[in-house]
């Protein structure tokens, strides 16, 4: 395929679920421009190509529709670009319906870390404790999840989740706890599962992944 026009992709600096796409934009080395907003400002330009308001969202340089939800514009770029490095996904059924089961636990374990973020935001005697309980037991359950995944593969003497080689599921899982300990959510959570911590910390070690860690934006307003 000839060098196409870049794309874009709209994106937040400390967003996990763009870093996902970052990450397979670079793999793949497809051109592309990062535009960065802060998607709960106002000024924020994501309503215009998402009615759901959330970020990331693919751009075309031509009139196709924009592209939102970070898997969704993963399957595209794996499909697309399939020839392009690495191919994320292995080609078999099976093992491609683990790898996207993974993709959607770690999307998960986001959207709970997200929640459970603007739940503690809310005033004092504002906040839900049942709520805010129920999203922690997300987290905890999702990371229980990913520890025996890993502690099972390791002890296969295998390095990716999934597989061979790396794939979307190894990304995902490594942008969601890259988050986790970006935020500090789980504080001494590498030391508890000192397996998962240790595969986790070699994989973030990829320039790829070095290249594309979480940095913190000032929000400046109230959103919720
Ligand atoms: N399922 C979506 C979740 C995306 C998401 O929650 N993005 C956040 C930024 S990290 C966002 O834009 N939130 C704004 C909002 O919910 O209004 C995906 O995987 O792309």
């Amino acid at each position: 395929m000839a060098s196409p026009p870049p794309l874009t992709l709209i994106s937040a600096t400390p967003s996990p679920f763009a870093r996902m796409n970052r990450i397979v934009l670079k793999l793949k080395n497809i051109p592309f421009t990062l535009q960065n907003e802060i998607p709960w400002e106002k000024t924020t330009a994501t309503p215009l190509y998402n009615p759901l308001e959330k970020l990331p969202i693919l751009l075309f340089p031509d009139d196709r529709a924009p592209v939102y939800d970070s898997a969704h514009i993963n399957e595209y770029l794996v499909a697309k670009y399939a020839d392009w490095g690495p191919k994320l996904l292995t080609g078999d059924t099976d093992l491609d319906l683990r790898i996207r089961q993974i993709v959607v636990l770690s999307e998960g374990c986001l959207d709970a870390i997200v929640i459970a973020n603007f739940e503690c935001a809310r005033a004092e005697g504002m906040q839900s404790g049942l709520w805010l309980e129920r999203q922690n037991r997300k987290i905890d359950g999702a990371m229980r999840a990913f520890s025996d995944m890993v502690t099972k593969r390791r002890g296969e003497g295998k390095a990716f989740l999934v597989g061979e080689a790396l794939s979307l599921a190894d990304i995902a899982v490594v942008c969601c706890l890259g988050i986790l300990e970006f935020a500090g959510v789980r504080v001494g959570w590498r030391e508890k599962y000192g397996v998962l911590g240790e595969w986790w910390a070699g994989l973030e070690d990829l320039d790829v992944f070095r290249e594309t860690r979480p940095v913190a934006f000032a929000l400046r307003e109230q959103v919720v």
